[in-house]
């Protein structure tokens, strides 16, 4: 006898859910569920993904449901090109639920509003009982985060990041961080020199089942952004594995050092790269950050790379995915500046004269990944001081990076990079004028601007538009008193120089 239900229930496994350890599938009977993963039209196309992002996806969720076959699990896989294929994850559901004769489904949460929102109406719409279980590869669940916001008028990052700390005990001596000090980010701000021996993400060679996918891609979404070959990401997680070990042998012990410098020509600095392995599921987070945690006490990289590296796990990313379920449904839309400019046509094409834009952003139509400086204090930085609609900016980066999901993107850009949700999540906006640029990239000495140059014909453009940003905005900013300095400096300038800030601004601005 056997108490195991008599029909089997369909397991959904979506694209950014490639985890062994993924709660809907520690929840699953191998000898009776069906699991259903699916390529549909409609995630492949909510957004227009960077090509080098469908084909990761496609390409990893093949490799997964190959392994789990390997494991004796019963998968129902289908392609994007199958003729049944209904292009919906409903109607995939709903399809294997009549083939399986299932009784319900289960999936772990969706790490997008969007979805969740749907599948709350998927019970009705399919007749089963559907289980949405808590995404456990997360640190911090939703309860926990929203008592932790109860009552803040402010949500900083570095309080969160405390906590999370001594729950995880990542870098802790008792209760006392490790060094005497919670955060070594003032060490973190050192520019870079250009270095032949510059280490380089791990590159895997295509296999066949990613050459299919790339063929694919090209084919299906051949007008979509970004350059698809050469592709050389990981798509499974041993590779990914092997991605992290090659980062904390070659880059970790810089990463603190430099994590704030640009380069033209090196994309990757000492960054890991592995954002978009860890959010597609190939990498745990809690994993990705004890092996940087052994380097450290193995004498393998110093104390302001390892913090500095897990603080960005498990301070920021579960810290914006807090505010995103908080904030939702609604914070896609904040514009505090309401600002309406529509995006310039160059973040597309990356021709423009700005040497930092240009390099930025064809750095992210080849490689679908900027670094997160470049992401904040150029391309977003030049939105704000723009004056570009906020959703017109989040749009873009949820599209152009391999790493893009909303639940990560949107904070980062609304709250954190555009300050649209007035002030939540950054204490200041991140405007910067060309001074910030220079100081932190080689990017300046070839550019056609001159960085130095404050007004007219032949000026940094980001100079102007800094103060205009901040003019423009007075009565919004005036107020924040991280800010009292920057306007004493304005409220002490001549007239003469003010107008010349203002129109050079503006000229720059018509031209866009
Ligand atoms: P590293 O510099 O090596 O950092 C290590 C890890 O820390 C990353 O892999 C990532 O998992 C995590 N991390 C670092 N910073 C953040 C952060 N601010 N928020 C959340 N996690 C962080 N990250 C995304 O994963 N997806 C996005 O869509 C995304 N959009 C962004 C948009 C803007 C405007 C900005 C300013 C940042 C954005 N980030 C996003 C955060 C950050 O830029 C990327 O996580 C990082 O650049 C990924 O590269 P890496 O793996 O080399 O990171
Ligand atoms: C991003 C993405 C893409 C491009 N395609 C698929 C897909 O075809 N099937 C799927 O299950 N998931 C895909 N994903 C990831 C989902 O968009 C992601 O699971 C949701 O946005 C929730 O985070
Ligand atoms: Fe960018 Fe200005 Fe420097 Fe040119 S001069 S690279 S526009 S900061």
């Amino acid at each position: 006898m056997t108490d195991k239900p008599e029909h089997p229930r369909i397991i959904l496994i979506l694209g950014d859910q490639l985890s062994p350890d993924l709660h809907a599938l520690m929840e699953a009977d191998r000898d009776k569920d069906v699991i259903v993963m699916a390529e549909v039209a409609t995630e492949a196309t909510y957004v227009a993904h960077h090509k080098k992002k469908i084909a990761l996806i496609f390409s990893a969720m093949r490799h997964f449901a190959a392994e789990l076959q390997a494991q004796g699990w019963q998968i129902s896989y289908t392609r994007y090109g199958d003729g049944d294929n209904t292009g919906s994850l409903k109607g995939e559901v709903a399809r294997a639920i009549t083939h399986h004769d299932a009784q319900g489904v289960v999936v772990t949460e969706p790490g997008e509003y969007r979805l969740k929102a749907e599948m709350d109406g998927w019970a009705d719409d399919l007749g089963v009982a559907v289980q949405v279980l808590e995404d456990t590869r997360f640190m911090c669940p939703h309860a926990d985060f929203q008592s932790w916001a109860k009552g803040r008028k402010q949500l900083r990052m570095e309080y969160f990041y405390r906590d999370m700390r001594r729950k995880t005990g990542l870098l802790m001596q008792g209760d006392q961080p490790e060094g005497g000090q919670w955060n070594f980010d003032a060490e973190n701000r050192k520019p870079a020199k250009g270095d032949l021996f510059m280490p380089q993400p791990l590159r895997v060679a295509p296999d066949q089942i990613t050459s299919d996918v790339l063929d694919l891609v090209e084919a299906e979404f051949a007008d979509n952004f970004g350059t698809l070959r050469p592709f050389w990401s990981a798509v499974t997680r041993d590779d990914a594995l092997k991605a992290l070990e090659a980062f904390v042998d070659q880059a970790l012990p810089c990463f603190g050092d430099y994590q704030d410098a640009m380069l033209e020509g090196e994309p990757f600095l000492y960054h890991s790269v592995l954002s978009a392995y860890i959010n597609a599921g190939l990498l745990n987070p809690l994993e990705v950050c004890r092996r940087v945690e052994r380097a450290y006490y193995d004498g393998h990289a110093p104390l302001n790379a390892a913090e500095g590296f897990i603080r960005q796990i498990i301070g920021w990313r579960e810290y914006v995915r807090g505010v995103y379920w908080l904030k939702m449904p609604g914070y896609t839309d904040e514009n505090f500046f309401e600002a309406s400019r529509d995006l310039p046509w160059f973040y597309w094409t990356g021709d423009t004269d700005m040497a930092c834009m240009a390099a930025a952003i064809t750095q992210t139509r080849d490689e679908a990944y900027a670094h997160h400086i470049q992401r904040l204090m150029v391309t977003g930085n030049f939105a704000m001081l723009a004056g570009v609609d906020p959703h017109a900016v989040h749009e873009w980066y949820l599209a152009v990076y391999f790493d893009a999901y909303e639940w990560v993107e949107a904070p980062n850009v609304i709250g954190m990079s555009q300050f649209a949700d007035g002030g939540l999540l950054a204490s200041k906006p991140y405007a910067a004028s060309g001074n910030y640029i220079n100081k932190m990239s080689d990017y300046c000495g070839a550019c056609r601007y001159d960085v130095k140059k404050k007004t007219g014909d032949g000026a940094c453009p980001f100079n102007a538009l800094y103060w205009d940003f901040l003019i423009r905005n007075e009565k919004k900013l005036r107020q924040n008193p991280r800010l009292g300095q920057v306007f004493h400096t304005w409220d002490r300038m001549g007239d003469d120089k003010k107008d010349a800030y203002r129109a050079s601004a503006s000229a720059f601005l018509e031209t866009l």
